[in-house]
């Protein structure tokens, strides 16, 4: 699948320090020196039957920031993420709407890339359907099965439903840390089936669904039907990043079930690997107190914010404004102020001779590697948009090196 056009990333003048993020799994921070030489992260792309809200915007420039941290301290960065483009919340709304979920899915993931374009986010070097990933999904299915962790169900339509043993995975559990009561509570709310009859254990996830009438399906061996949705995951990132990389990363609501699946899943399948070396959750964005959410319909959306003429990058500069692991909740006067942020930094950037650019080339570096404190990193342009602005213009052109700084690091045009 196309991804979108790249921005270009100005080169800054200094490399910054290596990285480090809050991994889920150790509850703790892990400095990720990429064993390869090249840094490799998958980011859980978009279900695409609705637009990009800013909770998905924040997600994907946490990573953006991630991917650029790596960038500035010196590494190559090998970056995948899928787009679920088949799966029941897309067919649910094309047969509600009367639309082909096929176009509904490709009219949204075309909107989803001129969001990310105008938000400056770095396109993944491969962007990956579901459906272009069957042959994939069906050769890990073979493996798991060889491996004796899948089972079937049986459907009323004379099919099959293939499941996955989680216990066939010793390591089950380690993504969340949570204890089986929590992993059931959250199971159902979250696409899993806890109470279907004839599964071994509840917590055991589809992996293929046998053809359902009026649902798209495949020919494969493993009968006629369609991937489940972990699966499209570990058997997209496993072909595309290999095993052991990096990071695994998505908003906090995948930590359960989707990564601890796609970690097992993948884990069972190649018992020598690991699937992921960390695994790194953005928070949750709400609107009017409850999580944004496109199942809800509380939204606001990045395109109708560009519609109505907002400049992306004051988007932006709000999603930054609030550290990628917390829970908040879009504001409109925040925006109102980011605006305000926004041409402050601009003027100051565009005058001849301004503070001086060293420490904040520092600061901000400095701020971004440790668990992307894009927040501090703020803190740092603004103090010196403000010493600019009072007169203290001691370096010539060092708007220049800002305008860089702010680009490449953080993806803020001035
Ligand atoms: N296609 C799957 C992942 S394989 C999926 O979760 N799609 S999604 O469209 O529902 O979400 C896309 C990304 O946005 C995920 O990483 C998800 O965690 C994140 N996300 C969804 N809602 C929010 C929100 N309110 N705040 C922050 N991130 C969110
Ligand atoms: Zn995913």
């Amino acid at each position: 699948m196309r991804a979108w056009s790249a921005p270009v990333v100005p080169t800054l003048p200094s490399a910054g320090p290596e990285v480090q993020v809050f991994d889920s799994s150790t509850q703790d921070l892990v400095e990720l020196v990429p064993d390869s030489g090249t840094a490799r992260m998958y980011v859980c792309g978009i279900t695409p039957y609705d637009a990009t809200h800013l909770g998905h915007a924040s997600t994907y420039v946490a990573f953006d920031l991630l991917n650029r941290a790596w960038r500035s301290a010196g590494h190559a960065v090998r970056y995948v993420q899928n787009v679920t483009d088949v799966d029941d919340p897309l067919l649910e709304r094309a047969a509600a709407t009367g639309e082909d979920w096929v176009t509904l899915a490709e009219r949204e993931t075309e909107l989803f890339r001129t969001d990310m374009e105008a938000l400056r986010v770095l396109p993944p070097d491969e962007y990956v359907g579901a459906v272009e990933s069957i042959p994939l999904v069906v050769s890990m299915i073979q493996r798991l099965q060889d491996a004796g962790a899948v089972y079937a169900v049986p459907t009323d339509g004379g099919g099959d439903d293939l499941y996955f043993s989680v216990t066939a995975d010793p390591d089950f559990g380690a993504v969340s840390g949570w204890d089986r009561d929590q992993m059931l509570r959250i199971f159902a709310e979250r696409g899993g089936d806890p109470e279907r009859p004839g599964k071994k254990d509840p917590l055991d996830c589809l992996l293929w669904q046998g053809e359902r009438p009026d649902d798209p399906a495949w020919d494969s061996v493993l009968g006629r039907g369609r991937p489940g949705w972990h699966i499209e995951c570990s058997a997209i990132s496993r072909e595309h990043l290999g095993a052991n990389f990096e990071v695994q990363g998505g908003g906090s609501d995948l930590v359960f079930p989707h990564h601890e699946m796609s970690a097992a899943e993948a884990q069972v399948a190649d018992p020598e690997h690991r699937f992921a070396r960390a695994y790194v959750h953005a928070g949750m964005v709400a609107l009017d107190g409850e999580k944004m959410s496109k199942s809800k319909g509380n939204l606001e959306l990045v395109s109708r914010l560009r519609g109505q003429g907002v400049d992306p990058m004051a988007i932006r500069l709000t999603l930054l404004g609030h550290h990628y692991r917390s829970d908040w909740e879009w504001k409109p006067n925040e925006l109102a102020r980011s605006v305000v942020l926004l041409g402050r930094l601009r003027e100051a950037a565009t005058a001849p001779a301004g503070a001086a650019s060293g420490p904040v080339v520092e600061a901000v570096l400095t701020a971004l590697a440790d668990d992307l404190d894009a927040p501090r990193a703020l803190g740092a342009l603004r103090e010196w948009a403000d010493r600019t602005s009072a007169g203290d213009q001691g370096e010539p052109g060092a708007g220049d090196v800002i305008r860089t700084l702010a680009d490449a690091a953080l993806g803020v045009a001035l």
